[in-house]
């Protein structure tokens, strides 16, 4: 019996023992110092997660966006506010730096404010933008069309309307602005004036500079938000990829860091060409593995560009045939996706139009403008042309505003579009006393 009760005071009194000595010992002094989740960069390789088909990604749950450290050091400079976590599309992305920068590294301060940008619109340079224009402005072309209209006479004749309708349809204006532009300049001009080939000139010239100006808002884009994300669509061999490459170039050179977004993941080769790009200009580019999401991978770059405090994200998609309604609803989705990365975005939504691709171009453009919600349009290959009218008939019956033209393959090829140094450019005179032909 005793026995017993001495085991019992034993028990007792160790369990005393015990109890005390954890009060004083903190369950967390027993565990190891917790480590800091893992930066995006440094997250595991994302190939964990098995890449799902693009139907699969089309019904994918919402899934909360990383990180609850990185919203407060991503304010953009605009102060929206950083997005609630939204959709995050599965993780087939990688993030190459291409060439990395010394800026690339990963910074955990906030980007400091920027002031608002003024972008890209302060290049002037008409010179280069008439050489770009050569085959417009060469005998056979818009320019010279006209100059043989009104080169070196005194006074037009009376009919003047009729070659001058057939000038302005050879060179791809399109019949709805011809009709328009005769219409103002014999609006604007009276009795003798329309006889008075630098009255008519004049009047011409001043026409397509209020169409192509659009009320002041065509030109380059400014950076509304950090990162400002500019969506490039068009047909198959627009010239968007290019125009991205070109586009980065520019950016960076203005000391804007830059992520380039493989959307384009119809074709390897597609990235490949980004990635070669982005390891010209300097800048990161993101890119899914094979059959990854365009809009996922889009959606990625986006919260990359959060992470390193980009500026810009410059989105590329696939070529896609304006005619096919399922690829026109797949480009819609991929707005959607890139919508929930980030309040507003895209905030360009830019369509990439071949000028040699001449009245086909604006069928493309009514489409492309019918799916999805374009705030403006780059025209490519303006060198490659005779018929620059086409950008008057765009410009006219789309109310567009043309942002950037492209004049050549090379990385500065590409100028942010002034209506005024355009029309100079084009329907400017060589060598010639300003005002008449
Ligand atoms: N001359 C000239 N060539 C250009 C211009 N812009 C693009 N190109 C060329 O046009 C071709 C097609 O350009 P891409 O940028 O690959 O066209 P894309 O729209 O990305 O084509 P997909 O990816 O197939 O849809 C390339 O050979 C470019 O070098 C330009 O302004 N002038
Ligand atoms: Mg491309």
């Amino acid at each position: 019996m005793m026995t017993i009760v001495y085991l019992l005071v034993a028990v007792a009194a160790a369990a005393a023992v015990y109890f005390l000595f954890l009060k004083k010992s903190p369950s967390t002094e027993a565990l190891p110092p917790r480590e800091e989740p893992p930066r995006l960069a440094e997250r595991p390789a994302p190939a964990a997660t098995p890449s799902p088909s693009v139907a699969d990604r089309a019904g994918a749950k919402p899934t909360p966006a990383p990180s609850t450290t990185e919203p407060a050091r991503r304010a953009p400079a605009s102060a929206t506010p950083a997005p609630a976590p939204a959709e995050a599309p599965a993780a087939s992305v990688e993030v190459s730096t291409a060439a990395p920068a010394p800026t690339a590294a990963v910074s955990v301060e906030a980007p400091a404010p920027r002031a608002p940008v003024k972008s890209l619109a302060g290049e002037r340079d008409v010179a280069s933008l008439r050489r770009g224009l050569t085959k417009a402005r060469s005998d056979e072309g818009f320019f010279g069309r006209l100059r043989a209209l009104f080169g070196g006479k005194k006074e037009l004749s009376a009919d003047i309307t009729a070659d001058l309708e057939e000038a302005l349809l050879a060179s791809d204006v399109g019949v709805r602005t011809t009709e328009l532009l005769i219409q103002r300049v014999q609006e604007t001009l009276h009795g003798k004036e329309l006889v008075d080939p630098v009255k008519v000139w004049d009047a011409l010239r001043g026409e397509a500079r209020r169409i192509l100006s659009l009320e002041g808002r065509a030109g380059a884009f400014a950076l509304p938000a950090q990162p400002t994300v500019v969506l490039m669509v068009g047909v198959n061999g627009a010239g968007k990829t290019t125009t991205i490459g070109k586009l980065a170039t520019k950016l960076q050179a203005e000391g804007r860091k830059v992520v380039l977004a493989a959307g384009d993941t119809f074709r390897a080769a597609a990235v490949q060409q980004l990635v070669v790009w982005a390891e010209r200009v300097g800048c990161e580019v993101v890119r899914g593995k094979d059959g990854a999401d365009s809009g996922a991978v889009i959606f990625d770059a986006i919260k990359k560009a959060q992470e390193l405090g980009a500026d810009v994200v410059l989105a590329d998609t696939a070529g896609r045939l304006h005619t096919k309604a399922n690829l026109m609803t797949e480009m819609k989705k991929v707005v959607k996706t890139v919508g929930k990365a980030l309040d507003g975005a895209p905030h360009e939504t830019l369509l990439v139009l071949d000028a040699t691709n001449g009245q086909n171009a604006l069928a493309q453009a009514k489409e492309f403008k019918d799916t999805l919600e374009l705030s403006g349009l780059v025209l490519t290959k303006l060198d490659g042309t005779a018929k620059g009218g086409v950008i008057l008939g765009i410009c006219e019956e789309l109310a567009l505003p043309v942002r950037f033209i492209g004049l050549g393959e090379r990385p500065d090829d590409l100028h942010p579009f002034v209506a005024e140094d355009f029309v100079e450019a084009l329907l400017g005179k060589d060598g010639e006393a300003e005002g008449g032909a």
